[in-house]
C-alpha cells in the first residue's frame, strides 16, 4: 500500500459520509432508548473519577457494529484518554491507570491495509510519562511509531498529546496494544488490537468471532510491586505473585482472603459467554498479563489451535493451551456438546510461580452458556488438570505456518547470555543481555539519537545490536542462565523459531529449519537456550523478555537495523517534540 494512494477518493468520502450519518443516526437512537430504559452508562470521553468503571463484554464480540472485512483499505481515527482512577475489577478497589474510563481498554478492528490514527491524550497525574505499543505490528518504514518508552520515543507528558499514524500491511490476526512506559500497562492500559484479512485462509472455518483477553491481577499498583521485587533483601530473586486472573477483565475475588478490611471489596462477577449450539466460534486468545502463564480449555471441548501471533497455522487440535504473557491464538470451537453450561478455565501454572500467595485463586474462570440450557452457573465437572512441570510454550512442533517458510540460512549469528546478578554496590539483582542492564534513556531514545546520526550508545544501559547493512536474515541464540523461563518478544518482526531446549547450546544442537514455527514471543526455558532466525528491517528495535518484572530489571536488548536508513527517515517533527532537546 503506497502513502500516496491512500486519501479518500470521492466515492470512499461518499461513502464515509453515508457511514457517518447511520453512525450518527444510530448513535441518536441508543441515546434516546438509553434515556427511556433508564442506561446509567456514561458517556466514554468524559470519565470522571465519580463514574464507575467500564467494562464492555460486547466489544469482544468481533464484527459487531456494522464491521464489515473487506480488502478495501480505510483510515480508522481512535482517541485514548488516559488516567488514573481506581477501579474493581474483580471487586477488590485498587488505583489502576486506564484509556477512556474503560478496562480492559477499547478495541481496535481493522482490516489489513488500513491505516490507524491514535489520539493519546495524557491526562495522568505529574510524572507519569506514558506511550502505547501496538504488540505484533511491523511498522515497516514507521519505527518511530513503536511506542516503546527509551526506544523509540520519548514518552508523553502528562498534560500533553502525541498522535501514532501507521499502516498495518501484509499482517493479518489477532494482536494487543498496551503502554510500554514502565509497568504502566500493568496497571490497566491494554487492549485488543485485530486486523481481518478475508484471504486470511480459515474464515469459512468459523461462524462467531470473539476476543478472551487473559491476564494476572495484582492488587497494588506496578511501581509497589517493582519495589518489592528491585530490593536487596529480595536475594533469590523471586517476582510479584499476583492476587488474581482475569478473563476480559472480571473475575471473583474471595474478600475474605483481602488483609485490609478498609479497601472496598464486592466479591467481583465472572465473565460469561453465550453458545449457540451448532456454531462454530474463533476465540482469541491473548494474554495480556504480567507475569503468569496460563493454561486454558473449555470443559468437554476440543480446541483447534489456527492461528499464533498472527501467523495463520495448520489446524491441530488440543484439549488445553498454554499460553506465556504477550502470546496470542485462535482457537477455534465447536458448540457440538449436550445444551449445557461449561467453565472456560484459565489456569494458572503455580510451578511459574516463585511462591504461593494465600490470596491467589489460581483456577481463574468464566461461564459458557450453551443458549437454550436451563439456568446459566455451569456445572462441567472439573477435569482434574495438574500444572504443567516446565513453563514452556505450546509445543512448537505442534505449530506448522499454512504459509510454508523453511528458514532461510543466516548471514551473521550472536550468541547472547541472558541472565539475572547482584554485582552492583546495590545488591540489587539486575537483569543482563550479555554485561547490559537495560533501562530506557532519560529524556532521549535510541532511535532520536539513532535518527541524528549517533552511532554508539551508552553501554552501560543499552545493547544495540548492529547487524551488517547487507545481512538479510540475522540468527540469535539466546543462552538461559536463570531459573526462570523468559518470553521473549521481538518488535516489529515475527522470527523464526528453530529450537529450544535445556541446558547448553552445543554446535551440534539439532535445529529445525524445516517450515517450523513464525511468532513475535516466544519461550526461552530456564537454564536452556532459543534460536531464532528473523529477517530484519530498518529501525530501532527492542528485543526482550515479556514478563514485566524481568523487563523493567534489564532483561532487555536492541537490534538497530540499516543506521543510514534511520538517519534518513523524515520522522515527524511532534514526534521528536516528545524529547526535550
Ligand atoms: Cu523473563
Amino acid at each position: 500500500m503506497k502513502e500516496d494512494s491512500l486519501p479518500a477518493s470521492r466515492f470512499q468520502r461518499n461513502k464515509r459520509c453515508i457511514i457517518w450519518s447511520t453512525v450518527i443516526s444510530l448513535c441518536a437512537l441508543a441515546l434516546i432508548l438509553g434515556l427511556a430504559i433508564g442506561l446509567t452508562r456514561k458517556s466514554q470521553s468524559s470519565p470522571s473519577e465519580n463514574d464507575a468503571l467500564q467494562n464492555f463484554p460486547e466489544q469482544f464480540i468481533l464484527s459487531g457494529n456494522n464491521f464489515t472485512i473487506t480488502s478495501q483499505p480505510t483510515t480508522r481515527y481512535y482517541e485514548f484518554n488516559i488516567t488514573q482512577r481506581n477501579g474493581s475489577p474483580d471487586g477488590f478497589e485498587r488505583t489502576m491507570l486506564v484509556v477512556n474510563n474503560q478496562f480492559p481498554g477499547p478495541l481496535i478492528e481493522c482490516n489489513i491495509g488500513d491505516r490507524i490514527v491514535v489520539k493519546v491524550n495524557n491526562q495522568l497525574p505529574d510524572g507519569q510519562g506514558t506511550s502505547i505499543h501496538w504488540h505484533g505490528m511491523f511498522q515497516t518504514n514507521t519505527t518511530w511509531m513503536d511506542g516503546t518508552v527509551g526506544v523509540t520515543q520519548c514518552p508523553i507528558p502528562p498534560g500533553e498529546s502525541f498522535t501514532y499514524n501507521y499502516t498495518i500491511t501484509e499482517q493479518r490476526g489477532t494482536y494487543w496494544w498496551h503502554s510500554h512506559a514502565k509497568g504502566q500497562y500493568t496497571d490497566g492500559i491494554v487492549g485488543p488490537l485485530i486486523v481481518h484479512d478475508p484471504n486470511e485462509g480459515f474464515m469459512n472455518d468459523y461462524d462467531e468471532d470473539i476476543v478472551v483477553m487473559i491476564s494476572d491481577w495484582y492488587h497494588e499498583l506496578s511501581p509497589i510491586s517493582l519495589a518489592q521485587y528491585a530490593n536487596a533483601d529480595n536475594t533469590e530473586g523471586a517476582e510479584p505473585v499476583p492476587e488474581n486472573g482475569l478473563i476480559n477483565g472480571l473475575n471473583l475475588f474471595d474478600c475474605n482472603g483481602s488483609t485490609n478490611s478498609s479497601i472496598p471489596c464486592t466479591g467481583g462477577t465472572q465473565a460469561n459467554f453465550t453458545f449457540v449450539p451448532g456454531k462454530r466460534y474463533r476465540i482469541r486468545l491473548i494474554n495480556t498479563g504480567a507475569f503468569a502463564e496460563f493454561d486454558f480449555s473449555i470443559d468437554g471441548h476440543k480446541l483447534t489451535v489456527v492461528e499464533a501471533d498472527g501467523v495463520a497455522m495448520k489446524p491441530v487440535a488440543i484439549d488445553r493451551v498454554p499460553i506465556q504473557v504477550a502470546q496470542r491464538y485462535s482457537l477455534i470451537v465447536e458448540a457440538n456438546q449436550t445444551v449445557g453450561n461449561y467453565w472456560m478455565r484459565a489456569i494458572i501454572n503455580q510451578n511459574c510461580l516463585a511462591y504461593t500467595n494465600d490470596a491467589l485463586n489460581p483456577v481463574v474462570l468464566a461461564a459458557v452458556h450453551y443458549e437454550g440450557a436451563n439456568g446459566t452457573i455451569p456445572n462441567s465437572p472439573d477435569p482434574g488438570y495438574s500444572d504443567p512441570v516446565d513453563c514452556v510454550d505450546l509445543d512448537p512442533s505442534d505449530l506448522k505456518p499454512v504459509d510454508g517458510m523453511d528458514a532461510p540460512p543466516y548471514d551473521v549469528s550472536y550468541y547472547i547470555e541472558a541472565s539475572f546478578q547482584a554485582i552492583r554496590e546495590d545488591r540489587i539483582r539486575y537483569g543482563y543481555m550479555n554485561t547490559t542492564s537495560w533501562s530506557p534513556l532519560q529524556n532521549t531514545s535510541t532511535l532520536q539519537q539513532a535518527n541524528a546520526g549517533v552511532t554508539t550508545f551508552d553501554t552501560n544501559t543499552q545493547f544495540v545490536l548492529t547487524p551488517p547493512d547487507n545481512a538479510t536474515v540475522v540468527q540469535l541464540i539466546i543462552q538461559n542462565f536463570d531459573d526462570g523461563s523468559h518470553p521473549f518478544h521481538l518488535h516489529g518482526h515475527t522470527f523464526w523459531l528453530l529450537g529450544t531446549g535445556a541446558g547448553y547450546y552445543a554446535s551440534n544442537t539439532n535445529l529445525n529449519t524445516t517450515n517450523p514455527v513464525r511468532r513475535d514471543t516466544g519461550t526461552v526455558p530456564a537454564f536452556g537456550y532459543a534460536i531464532i532466525r528473523f529477517i530484519p528491517h530498518p529501525g530501532m528495535w527492542l528485543f526482550h523478555c515479556h514478563l514485566v518484572w524481568h523487563h523493567l530489571m534489564g532483561l532487555a536488548m536492541q537490534i538497530q537495523y540499516q543506521p543510514s536508513v534511520i538517519r534518513s527517515f523524515d520522522v515527524p517533527q511532534d514526534w521528536k517534540n516528545l524529547c526535550p532537546s
